[in-house]
């Protein structure tokens, strides 16, 4: 059993979406080990993109995460970490495929816009565990 940290974005959560993501997850039968919804601080995300706030693109992830509430969660079940992944789609939506989350819902991003992606999930063990801690303040 695994469990992975997820993220439904501000764009997922003003669109509408957070019934059909969180639908998904329990269909798949994964369980849901804990969900809350808040707004994020930059600081937050400077911590959660450790190995991005030097890229030219983060302020615009700044800007799209702070736009609005968030929906964390932890799920957990079989070799959750890869199969969110999977579930989620590409990192950009024009190149996830259809039946991911992102390919069902997200558009390629504009020139010069931020990639709006609907979903977030932990991409190794270690980040899950990480995210967990960092976004809940405890094991969950
Ligand atoms: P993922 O969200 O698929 O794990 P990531 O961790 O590499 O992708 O990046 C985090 C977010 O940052 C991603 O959802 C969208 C944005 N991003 C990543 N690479 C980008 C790029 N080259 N240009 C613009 N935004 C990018
Ligand atoms: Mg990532």
């Amino acid at each position: 059993m695994e469990k992975t940290f997820f993220i439904i974005k501000p764009d997922g959560v003003q669109r509408g979406l957070v019934g059909e993501v969180l639908h998904r997850i329990e269909v798949r039968g994964f369980k849901l080990e804990a969900l809350d919804m808040r707004m994020v601080t930059p600081e937050l995300l400077s911590q959660h993109y450790e190995a991005l706030v030097d890229r030219p693109f983060f302020p615009k992830i700044v800007d799209y995460m702070t736009s609005g509430p968030v929906i964390i969660g932890v799920f957990s079940g079989n070799e959750a970490i890869a199969s969110w992944r999977k579930m989620m789609g590409a990192t950009n939506p024009l190149e996830a495929l259809p039946g991911t989350i992102r390919g069902d819902f997200a558009q390629a991003p504009s020139e010069n816009g931020a990639t709006f992606n609907i979903v977030h999930g932990s991409d190794s063990k270690e980040s899950a565990q990480r995210e967990m801690l960092l976004w809940f303040g405890k094991e969950v």
